[in-house]
């Protein structure tokens, strides 16, 4: 990996991703972003950006030649619950973008990563231990984009050989750049809402467990994926990956341990309720751990304690 491409750098992963990337490797790093999600200072300042939307394949490919690209991280998407209002529109950034930048890879010689997600699984799929190779079945268009985005990635690996890999991302938590449109993200909301001393009202129902990392974790495995030995890789496209899993109430004590006056009441959301109740408990992560060594480094305390710390010093 030399002179990488972040497709959607200005999104939750994106923002933080670029700069762990130019902070590691000493190639072009080019944040790719489109018109109206414009990169911060800290993006603009310490290297090149250039308007890359997914859909435009032209735009893409002359960006690629531009930079000698190597690797492209493809992070354009639209999470779960906003997919379920715009179904079209997150079939056209998944697949239609996903379809642009395997061309370009394939055509370019580039590595490409794609995140694929917990929403790959249905209420059909065991829900504890989730197995790597299992049943894909979702109910959502976000989860339809997912499996398809899956096997798409691994068809061009098999059928031209392009250097696709991907990880399934459990819900991130990260103090830097808010999601939006998630299931997961009332686990994100929840330390915002402690850190400004309000009360949380949550959107999940009380024993709703799901998977959860910490974002310092999800951005080694989205490296440590591209940076692993192929000949190692039994699977590519994609790998469970797991570090925390935990029910509001869960995450809503742990707070407390911290902020004690911290208050939480429940107002569900049936569609983000739903969503939640069709996908797995916890993963079960060991072809990962086995094939490429990934091993996550935050408990929930640590994740707890450095997610407050941050916000509690942003909110002074
Ligand atoms: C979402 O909630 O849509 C995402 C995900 C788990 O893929 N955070």
């Amino acid at each position: 990996m030399e002179n990488v491409l972040i497709i959607g750098s200005t999104g939750q992963i994106g923002s933080e991703l670029t700069m762990k990337l130019r902070g590691n490797y000493k190639g072009n790093i080019v944040a790719g972003y489109i018109p109206g999600a414009e990169p911060n200072y800290e993006i603009k300042e310490s290297g090149p950006c250039e308007v890359v939307d997914i859909t435009n394949a032209g735009q893409i490919a002359q960006v690629v030649d531009k930079y000698k690209i190597d690797t492209i991280y493809n992070l354009a998407a639209l999470l779960s619950a906003v997919a379920e209002s715009k179904p079209q529109l997150a079939w056209k950034i998944g697949i239609g973008g996903l379809c642009n930048v395997l061309e370009i890879s394939r055509e370019k010689k580039c590595a490409l990563f794609t995140p694929s997600s917990i929403g790959v699984f249905g209420l059909n799929t065991p829900k504890d231990k989730t197995p790597q190779d299992t049943i894909c079945r979702p109910k959502t268009m976000y989860g339809v984009t997912k499996v398809t985005g899956e096997l798409l990635s691994d068809y061009y690996h098999t059928r031209f050989g392009v250097d696709t890999r991907s990880v399934r991302f459990p819900g991130l938590i990260s103090y830097v750049t808010p999601p939006g449109g998630g299931t997961t993200d009332y686990a994100v909301d929840i330390y915002y809402s402690a850190a400004k001393g309000e009360k949380f009202v949550c959107p999940i129902a009380k024993g709703t467990f799901m998977d959860m990392m910490y974002m310092p974790d999800a951005l080694r495995a989205a490296i440590e994926i591209m940076e692993a030995d192929p000949t190692k890789l039994e699977h590519r496209n994609s790998f469970n990956i797991a570090s925390l899993s935990f029910d509001p109430e869960i995450i809503f004590n742990e707070i407390k341990r911290y902020v004690p006056d911290f208050e939480m009441e429940y107002c569900v959301d049936p569609l983000r309720q739903s969503i939640a109740e069709s996908w797995p408990n916890s993963l079960d992560d060991t072809c990962a751990r086995e094939e490429w060594g990934w091993k996550p480094e935050y408990d929930l305390d640590a994740m707890t304690n450095d997610m407050l710390t941050k916000l509690k010093e942003r909110f002074a």
